[in-house]
């Protein structure tokens, strides 16, 4: 029996243009139009919409896939998993948003050496050393983007 894969999702996160998205990405990615996603195409829907998906989280749901004994997704189970990952997306970015702010002490929109160190009550070297790794731009501070994406990066 083939049971249905179903996600507690909140949608407290998303928006219309989110739900939206999800439909039309499905469409586009079922090339074939039989209304199935096959791994590697849930893999694919996953980049196009823009979400990072740890490898934790794409795992579990292909174990559960196999535990289902399927190798595909209804747009349902899409769309209860995609409602998810955005939502976890959307948690995410609120919560290095408040990270990033209690370190950005001056509200200037740039954490400097001298501001993480004292946020995260760190050593100044120890902060220099952290600013050089997400520094993209080198301009010697850290703004949002570049914090958001060594947080990302050493999750991976
Ligand atoms: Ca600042
Ligand atoms: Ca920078």
């Amino acid at each position: 029996m083939m049971g249905n894969i179903l996600i507690m999702a909140d949608t407290e996160f998303l928006t219309a243009e989110d739900l939206k998205k999800i439909k039309t990405i499905f469409r586009d990615i079922d090339g074939n139009g039989d209304g199935r996603l096959s791994k590697h195409e849930l893999k694919r829907a996953c980049k196009t919409m823009g979400v990072r998906v740890n490898t934790e989280h794409m795992t579990t749901m292909m174990k559960t896939m196999d535990e289902c004994g399927k190798d595909y997704l209804n747009f349902q189970e899409f769309d209860a998993f995609m409602r998810d990952l955005l939502e976890a997306h959307a948690v995410e970015e609120q919560y290095l948003k408040n990270v990033f702010a209690s370190m950005d002490e001056n509200g200037d929109g740039y954490a400097t050496c001298d501001e993480i160190a004292k946020a995260l009550g760190i050593s100044r070297d120890t902060a220099l050393e952290m600013v050089n790794d997400a520094d993209k731009n080198g301009d010697g501070r850290v703004n949002y983007k570049e914090f958001a994406e060594l947080y990302r990066r050493k999750d991976e």
